[in-house]
Formats: C-alpha cells, structure tokens, sequence
C-alpha cells in the first residue's frame, strides 16, 4: 500500500464553516470558530493521520473585500497559501444562496492548477431540498473534482471528505509525528482561546476590533500563570468589554480560562489586561507588532 502526505487548504468566504470542518476532521479544537465572521485571522495547520495519508489542512481567513490594511493582509494569507498546497477545499454553507463572494473565489480557484474540492457544509441546518439546491448552484460555479455535503457539527460525511481529499495527495510520507495535531505554539493557541472567549457577546464592528497577545506564561508546580493583553482600537470600546464593575471581563476571563486548561491539562491562572492600540486594523506598525 502506498503512503500518501500533503496539504489541503480551506478557503470560502467568511463563517463559510472552514474553521468547524478542520476541527471535525482532525478531531480537536486546533481553530476557533465563532459565529461573527472574520474569525480567522491566520493560516492555521490541522493534521489528519489516516492508515493510507497523512493530510494537514491549512484552514485560512474568510476570503472577502477587504476594508482595512488587515482585511488586505488576511486575503493576501489565503491567496499565499492557495498557491502552495496539494488540493483546495473550497467551502459554500449548505444554509445560504450562492452569492458574488463565492463566485468570486470560485474564479479565483480556476486560475490555480490545484484540484478544487466543493465542499457544501453545515447540511444540518438546510433542508434535503436546500442541500441538493445548491450542490447543483454550487457544480454551476466551477469545474470541481468532487462535490461533496457535510455537516461538522454532526460529522456527516466529514470521513468521507477526509478520504476524497486524501486520495488527492501525492505519495509522500508522513510530515508529522503521529500525536500532533497542530504545529501552533502554545502561546499562539493561548491568545486564540483568549480571542474566542472576547467574541462571544460582542456586536458589530468590535469582533474586528480585538486582538490578543500572550505576554508571559510561567509554570509554577501544577499551576500555569498567564499574562494577556486584549487590544481594542478604541477607548470608548473598553467599557463594553470590561463591563459594569469589571463583570464582562471577569466573563471572558473565566471562559477562557477553562478552556485554556482543557488545552494545557493543568490549571491555570489567567490575568487579562486591557488595551487600546488606537486603530490598530489600519497601522501597518502595529499589525506588525501584533503579529499579521
Ligand atoms: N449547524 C452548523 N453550524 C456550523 C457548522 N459548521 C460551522 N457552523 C457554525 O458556523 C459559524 C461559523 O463557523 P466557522 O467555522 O467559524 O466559520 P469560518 O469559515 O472558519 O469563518 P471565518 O474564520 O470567519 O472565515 C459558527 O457559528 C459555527 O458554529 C455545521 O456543520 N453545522
Ligand atoms: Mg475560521
């Protein structure tokens, strides 16, 4: 039996469902997911180790028109690692028409010399008739290897899109060990973790507007103590998210605090501070600084 390995990269527009698929196919929370679009805000590597494949999905930023220095910066994330991987994953939600965004990654995608897999995701929310709709208005939008509906919230279909995906790769061995997920660092996952926590709750323009670095993570004995900043553009931002006498940010603390340490396995202490890094999103310096 031959051995095959390589790279597949998600792309779709924003809340497209890429995130929650690479989590579903490689069985952890390696990427946050939110329901606020633009989640994403970096190539993120998933590894899926299969008896016959090793496949590592690159999950990238929703593709969209970019309104800030870091919206451009994103796309330019996706479009560097499209030109850089084995096969495409390109995700249309089961859920809503087939719009300009999609047609517009679609025409992307036939410029690349990648096979292109349509993957129809969160099938649970659409009817029977809506599925097979838009895998007929989604087949219209490009010349795909496979289309293919799945659901990452109930696993629908997701081995099987693991499998087609595979069988696209080249003959290759294994690129990772067999016991890692991801090859994000600790940290990186920490400020993720810390980000997802702060978009639960929040409207409008202030999803956009946070980001989230880890200044210092020290051990001591069976206990992790983590200090992270929650940058914000705005002053008039901070009191939303600090919240009457601090309670919003106790919230977003305590929330990423459990799920910093079902990552970790040991407890943790997490002191979160807030920031204004004024317009961060437009400032090439400060993108640089934040790490985009
Ligand atoms: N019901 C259902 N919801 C889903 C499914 N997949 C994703 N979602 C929801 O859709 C929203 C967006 O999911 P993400 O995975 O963050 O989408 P994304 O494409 O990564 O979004 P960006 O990173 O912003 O580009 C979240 O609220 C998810 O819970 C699915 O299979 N079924
Ligand atoms: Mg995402």
């Amino acid at each position: 039996m031959t051995f095959r390995s390589g790279f597949c990269c998600f792309v779709g527009r924003p809340n497209a469902g890429k995130s929650t698929l690479t989590n579903a196919l490689v069985g952890s929370k390696i990427a946050i997911t939110s329901e606020k679009p633009q989640t994403t805000r970096r190539a993120v590597r998933g590894i899926v180790n299969r008896p016959d494949a090793q496949l590592v999905i690159v999950d990238t930023p929703g593709l969209h028109r970019p309104r800030t220095l870091l919206g451009e910066r994103l796309n330019d994330v996706v479009r560097s690692t499209l030109a850089d991987v084995d096969v495409i994953g390109f995700c249309v939600p089961a859920d809503q028409k087939v719009g300009p965004g999609d047609r517009f990654i679609a025409a992307e995608l036939r410029a690349l010399t990648a096979p292109a897999v349509a993957v129809v995701t969160k099938t649970d929310i659409a009817t029977r008739e809506q599925v097979a709709a838009q895998l007929a208005a989604v087949s219209e939008l490009g010349d795909f290897a496979e289309i293919v509906p799945v659901s990452a919230i109930n696993g629908d279909q997701v081995d099987l899109l693991a499998g087609l995906l595979s069988a696209r790769l080249p003959d290759g061995p294994q690129l990772y060990p067999a016991d890692v997920a991801t090859d994000e660092d600790v940290e990186a996952r920490v400020a993720e973790l810390i980000r997802e926590a702060a978009l639960s709750g929040v409207r409008d323009e202030l999803p956009h507007s946070i980001a989230v670095t880890v200044e210092e993570m020290q051990d001591r004995d069976d206990l992790s103590v983590i200090y992270a900043t929650l940058h914000l553009e705005r002053a008039s931002q901070k009191g939303i998210v600090i919240g009457a006498k601090g309670a919003r940010l106790k919230q977003i603390g305590t929330r990423a605090r459990l799920a910093i340490e079902e990552l970790l396995g040991r407890r943790v202490h997490l002191d979160l501070h807030v920031a204004v890094e004024a317009d961060w999103q437009r400032d090439p310096k400060k993108l640089d600084r934040l790490g985009f």
